[in-house]
């Protein structure tokens, strides 16, 4: 029995010592060198190449290197029935909220205008709400959307959430389906985009999205690229629909140089490091899940292919 870990060689290198702790008594293949895939039960994966994972014939449990499974699912030849765990970690789970909580910081506290005054020499105060008096609200109110809405009330904003099924969450209002988004949209002075990437999310957030926001709402994403009409966004900041927004995710990775993201001036960019793996913990977590999956034990985070996520 043999475990296959494929990502980048730069992920290889940070997790390979944490993975060889957490198992030391199984073999660890590292892609390409994989050798006889018949002996291959488990495939640790971050962006497996389509076909892949159907040419590991005894494969029984694929498991994402990420809290999403698009890079998974977007593979025509998944092989069907084998189970497909995702990765949920309380360490990335921390640093998502933190970096939504920045984030929506800097869009409350006007960080934008006041950066942009700074670099013309430019002393301007702007009439400033509490936290209390801003509405934020949340676009897939899962593990990450929910620790997010939890530190953001600590903080004291005022938030709701928005999910598939819209289940209550204690402490929240949350809304849900289609029918549940305006009411979210229109409360919303500052959104912020944990979504899973599905069919059913894609280019959602878009110019009939926009428009049903206060005006001049902030945006983050953090979920994925693909979630973002990324001319509809642009237009949107020429006509101040959205005054601002910041981005981690994005349809192409790294961001082209010549994107137009890089330089406007009410775009924040960062490289998709909202919630990066940390290795140290989650190959603890996959090595228990797998532990648990050879027992019989049931798995918390298994997803379900036909919904998406
Ligand atoms: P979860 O599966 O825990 O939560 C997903 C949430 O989205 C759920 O509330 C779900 O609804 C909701 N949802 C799914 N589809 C729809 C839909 N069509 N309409 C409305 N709501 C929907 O995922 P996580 O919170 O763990 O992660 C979310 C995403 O964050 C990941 O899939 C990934 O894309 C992104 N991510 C980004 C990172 C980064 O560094 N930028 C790092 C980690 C994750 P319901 O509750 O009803 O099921
Ligand atoms: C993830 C990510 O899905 O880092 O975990 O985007």
């Amino acid at each position: 029995m043999a475990i296959l870990f494929k990502s980048t060689a730069a992920a290889q290198a940070r997790w390979r010592p944490h993975l060889e702790t957490a198992w030391p008594e199984r073999e660890i293949r590292y892609w390409p060198d994989i050798g006889d895939r018949s002996a291959i039960e488990y495939a640790l994966v971050w962006h497996p190449e389509p076909g892949m994972l159907a040419s590991l014939t005894n494969l029984r449990l694929i498991v994402s290197l990420g809290a999403g499974v698009d890079h998974v699912l977007r593979d025509p030849a998944l092989p069907r029935g084998v189970p497909i765990l995702r990765l949920v970690d309380p360490y990335m789970t921390q640093a998502m909220s933190e970096y939504v909580t920045l984030q929506v910081l800097r869009l409350h506290r006007q960080d934008f205008a006041y950066r942009a005054q700074q670099a013309a020499g430019e002393w301007r105060e702007h009439a400033q709400k509490n936290a209390a008096e801003r509405t934020v609200g949340i676009l897939g109110f899962g593990k990450l959307g929910q620790d997010a809405a939890t530190k953001l009330k600590a903080v004291g904003f005022d938030v709701a959430g928005w999910s598939r099924s819209g289940r209550g969450v204690p402490g929240f209002v949350t809304h849900g389906g289609p029918a549940g988004l305006d009411a979210l949209l229109a409360r919303s002075e500052i959104l912020v985009s944990l979504l899973p990437m599905t069919p059913e999310t894609e280019g959602i957030l878009d110019a009939r999205l926009f428009a049903r926001l206060p005006r001049g709402a902030g945006l983050v994403n953090a979920g994925r690229g693909r979630h973002l009409v990324e001319a509809d966004l642009l237009a949107a900041l020429d006509s101040g629909q959205i005054s601002a927004a910041v981005l981690d995710v994005f349809r192409d990775e790294p961001l082209p140089p010549s994107h137009p993201f890089w330089r406007h001036p009410r775009i924040v960019v960062t490289p998709h490091v909202a919630a990066e793996t940390h290795p140290p913990t989650a190959a603890a977590i996959i090595a228990q899940a797998i532990d648990d999956f050879e027992a019989g034990r049931p798995l918390a985070n298994l997803i379900d292919p036909k919904r998406g996520y």
